[in-house]
């Protein structure tokens, strides 16, 4: 593939029924124009196939990986032993413990070896923390996100408005 068309970051999950909360990381990398690719890579049931794409996602043009899982949420955390990119880890919300699992399993690291953690189901702001990333090296993006931001801003200024009308 051209390196021009190349995904940048790389979404991963579990389990197909962790898609409904990882999509909403791959709607803000749409808006953010971010190019990203979406999979999934269980830690679990298929191990080789993490090995693979963690240890080839230099090579294959990723820059980021956003990582979520539940449960026994594993995936993040192996996904950055074994590559040197930044990993974002997104816990997924379970039926048995409301995600306290997930969260707790991805964001105890240990030392050396760091995952980001967003919020329980907090895949939008993974994508928004993966675009802040590759926008550290490109300013148009990075002016994207300061659009974004002031968007928001203006969002809750016009409830201020309505609200003290
Ligand atoms: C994890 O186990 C996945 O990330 C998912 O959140 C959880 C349950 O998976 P399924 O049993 O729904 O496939 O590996």
């Amino acid at each position: 593939m051209d390196a021009a068309q190349r995904p940048l970051v790389g979404i991963i999950m579990g389990s197909d029924s962790d898609l409904p909360v990882m999509r909403e990381a791959a709607a803000m990398l749409d808006e953010l124009g971010v190019r990203y690719e979406m999979t999934i890579v269980s830690a679990h049931r298929t191990p080789q196939r993490l090995y693979d794409y963690a240890q080839g996602a230099v090579e294959r043009g990723l820059r980021v990986i956003v990582a979520g899982a539940g449960g026994a949420a594993h995936l993040p955390g192996m996904a950055a032993a074994i590559t040197p990119l930044p990993v974002i880890g997104v816990p997924i919300k379970t039926s048995a413990l409301s995600g306290q699992d997930s969260l707790l399993s991805i964001v105890q690291m240990p030392g050396g070896v760091p995952v980001a953690t967003v919020a329980i189901n907090g895949a939008k702001n993974a994508g928004i923390l993966a675009a802040q990333i590759l926008g550290t090296a490109d300013t148009a993006l990075l002016e994207r996100v300061a659009r974004y931001k002031r968007d928001l801003e203006s969002m809750v200024m016009e409830k201020v408005a309505l609200l003290e009308r």
